[in-house]
């Protein structure tokens, strides 16, 4: 892999894998392949979705809704979650096969119980920065290789938020597992397309981090 080439790896959290507070199906599937991809490139961040208990975008937090109905909030709709991820509890840790000891950031993100983050570079207000983009732009690394969890959330928004801000995008989509709740999915994908963000099924060639 180049030099500017990046591999973003998004949430591979116990809570969004099989026997967890949010699991995915096949959420555990895509540890292995991550590992093996991740040995390819030089640079890797991680991010971890991260939520204090109270965290607004869970449905516990708004009485007389439950999880996966959406709702209003100041910042657009939003859809309620079980809880999940709250910080420093088993749920929110990374998923005990997945090692890739060489990534050099562990991007938190979700941490502010007003508003939902589901992208790594903007929170839901499409406005309040993680300081991701700064901090790629400033290393040099402007293509983007993302896989992880859910494809339709937290992987789709970070790659949609990345084209945004000229950065070249390519999803590893193999190495990610959907939620898939109403329709999510399939908007996801079509959005991707729309922004030019490549879609990419199997893992791509490897080559000794350089
Ligand atoms: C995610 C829903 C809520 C994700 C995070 O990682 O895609 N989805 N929090
Ligand atoms: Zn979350």
């Amino acid at each position: 892999m180049a030099e500017r080439d990046v591999l973003l790896i998004v949430d591979v959290q116990n809570d969004f894998c099989p026997g967890g507070r949010l699991a995915i199906p096949e959420g555990d599937a895509i540890v292995a392949p991550i590992n093996r991809i991740a040995a390819g490139f030089a640079h890797v961040v991680l991010t971890q979705d991260w939520h204090p208990g109270d965290h607004a975008s869970f449905a516990s937090a708004h009485p007389g809704h439950r999880p996966f109905e959406s709702i209003d909030m100041p910042y657009g709709p939003q859809t309620l979650w079980p809880d999940h991820c709250v910080q420093g509890t088993l749920g929110a840790a990374f998923h005990p096969g997945f090692a890739v000891p060489h990534a050099e950031l562990v991007l938190r993100k979700g941490f502010r119980r007003e508003i939902d983050s589901y992208s790594a570079f903007f929170e839901n207000d499409h406005r309040t920065a993680t300081g991701l983009g700064g901090y790629l732009r400033e290393r040099g690394l402007d293509r983007l290789f993302i896989a992880g969890l859910a494809t339709d959330f937290c992987v789709a928004w970070s790659a949609l938020d990345a084209r945004k801000l000229g950065f070249e995008v390519t999803v590893l989509i193999s190495a990610c597992r959907a939620i898939d709740t109403a329709g999510s999915l399939a908007a996801a994908l079509a959005d991707m397309r729309q922004a030019g963000v490549a879609l990419v099924e199997g893992e791509p060639r490897q080559a000794s981090p350089s």
